[in-house]
């Protein structure tokens, strides 16, 4: 390869690119087999040319379609004119920016962060600030409670209360101040924030790595509550629930902007601490946010948090046309429609086939667990052959596959790709 030249020719088939990252890259990933090198809309294409349903959303990134001809300009138009300025400056978007996001979904104040996992770390470092200065807990004493078969990423700090051993083990010594709680259980909580050193309560609305965990109704409303009485913060991470995804603005959805078309969740709070990601920027860069009111965010004072890159000017025009596309297209109402029409459709197919034990979700965040031991292989094959008939999905545990298409799909598009599934499953059933 001519390292002089200003670009390197890229592999000409999915063959060499496999042979590439797996003799180049750090083994950190079992990618399905297939490259992909083009995606429109709920389309992605593999370098030879084969079209696939996209039914990731990269874990939930792509909300409003690969590529979105409104997020792509915004992006353009500000990359030609200032990328980065660092926050040693004010940026002329910024505050614009701030205020949207703040606007859109309610509160006073945005820390702009990167990736989901920066926020994570972001809203720790405030809530336990918070327990400090205002609550009062004496210093280096406070707990944040979190739950088991959590995810919230993969820094030392977040794995160090992760309750699965591939994502915790071996990365020791770990960072105290966590507390585990059994998901879903209001008891466990009642019980966790009685001990006055806890500053917050860090939790999934619906646990997506757990395999679409979805609680009981009232659980974030009632976890809410409790929070309030025992003056604990509310931390809800929407990174992937967030942003349309399960058929409200917000999985707890609290006081939002959207278009009042989507039913208020049951859940209906606004949590002291938000933690959005992923959809912020539809995919196209990373940008992720922590939201907050003055009485909590006010405890981070200058030179106490920041990234080189947190609220760029890109990441600024990204998320205000990123959260515009959300609005405009009313994303969470198709979200919800379709989301209903995929589980029932699935339940038809459940009909025919016993490798389906059920399937659980909220707008089109959902999961199909099945009907095999977790350390069986099948869920893994279905993907390779839902590849082959032309839709990507990927187990998240074992024996449960996720499906979760951008909320940009049509219903025609969804009746296809439940035919792909039923040929796949029914075929594989033989
Ligand atoms: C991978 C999982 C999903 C998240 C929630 C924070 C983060 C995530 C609720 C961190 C990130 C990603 C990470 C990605 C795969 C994907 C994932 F399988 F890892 F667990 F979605 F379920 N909170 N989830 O889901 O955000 O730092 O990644 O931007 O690590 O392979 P991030």
């Amino acid at each position: 390869m001519n390292m002089n030249e200003n670009t390197i020719s890229g592999p000409a088939t999915s063959e060499e690119a496999m042979d590439l990252e797996n003799r180049h890259g750090a083994h950190n990933y079992h990618p399905l087999p297939v490259v992909l090198d083009r995606g429109e809309g709920v389309h992605v294409w593999d370098i030879e040319g084969k079209m696939y349903f996209d039914f990731l959303s990269a874990y939930s990134a792509v909300n409003q379609g690969h590529c979105h001809p409104s997020i792509v300009s915004a992006m353009q138009k500000q990359t030609g004119k200032l990328t980065l300025t660092s926050r040693a400056f004010y940026a002329s978007n910024l505050g614009k920016y701030e205020q949207f996001i703040t606007e859109f979904f309610g509160y006073d104040k945005v820390l702009p962060m990167n990736t989901g996992a920066e926020a994570v770390e972001t809203a720790i470092k405030i809530a336990r600030k918070w327990a400090y200065d205002v609550k009062k807990v004496p210093a280096n004493a406070a707990k944040i409670i979190t739950c088991t078969e959590n995810f919230h990423g993969r820094t030392t700090t977040i794995v160090s209360f992760s309750t699965d051993n591939d994502a915790t083990g071996g990365f020791g010594p770990y960072t105290p101040g966590f507390e585990v709680i059994p998901y879903n259980d209001l008891e466990a909580l009642r019980e966790a924030v009685a001990d006055p050193n806890v500053a917050g309560f860090l939790v999934e609305p619906i646990q997506g790595e757990a395999g679409v965990n979805v609680p009981h109704d009232d659980y974030i409303r009632e976890a809410h509550a409790i929070c309030k009485e025992a003056n604990v913060l509310l931390m809800a991470d929407e990174v992937q629930t967030g942003i349309a995804r399960t058929g409200s603005l917000l999985a707890t959805c609290g006081n939002c902007s959207c278009s009042g078309s989507c039913e208020r969740q049951p859940s209906f709070v606004k949590a002291d601490l938000l933690i959005l990601g992923k959809a912020l920027s539809g995919g196209a860069y990373p940008v992720s946010a922590v939201l907050a009111d003055d009485a909590v965010m006010s405890v981070i004072q200058p030179g106490q948090h920041g990234s080189t890159f947190g609220g760029n000017p890109v990441a600024a025009e990204v998320a205000i046309a990123a959260l515009s596309v959300v609005r405009d297209e009313d994303l969470a109402l198709n979200a919800r429609t379709l989301g209903q029409k995929f589980r029932t459709g699935i339940e038809e197919i459940a009909k025919e086939s016993n490798l389906i034990k059920l399937v659980r979700g909220r707008g089109l965040l959902n999961a199909v667990i099945i009907n095999d031991s977790p350390e069986s292989t099948t869920a893994w094959d279905l993907c390779v052959s839902m590849k082959d008939n032309g839709l990507l999905a990927k187990p998240t545990h074992g024996n449960i596959i996720r499906f979760a298409p951008p909320l940009v799909i049509t219903e025609t598009q969804l009746e296809e790709c439940l035919a792909i599934i039923r040929k796949t499953f029914v075929e594989h059933g033989k």
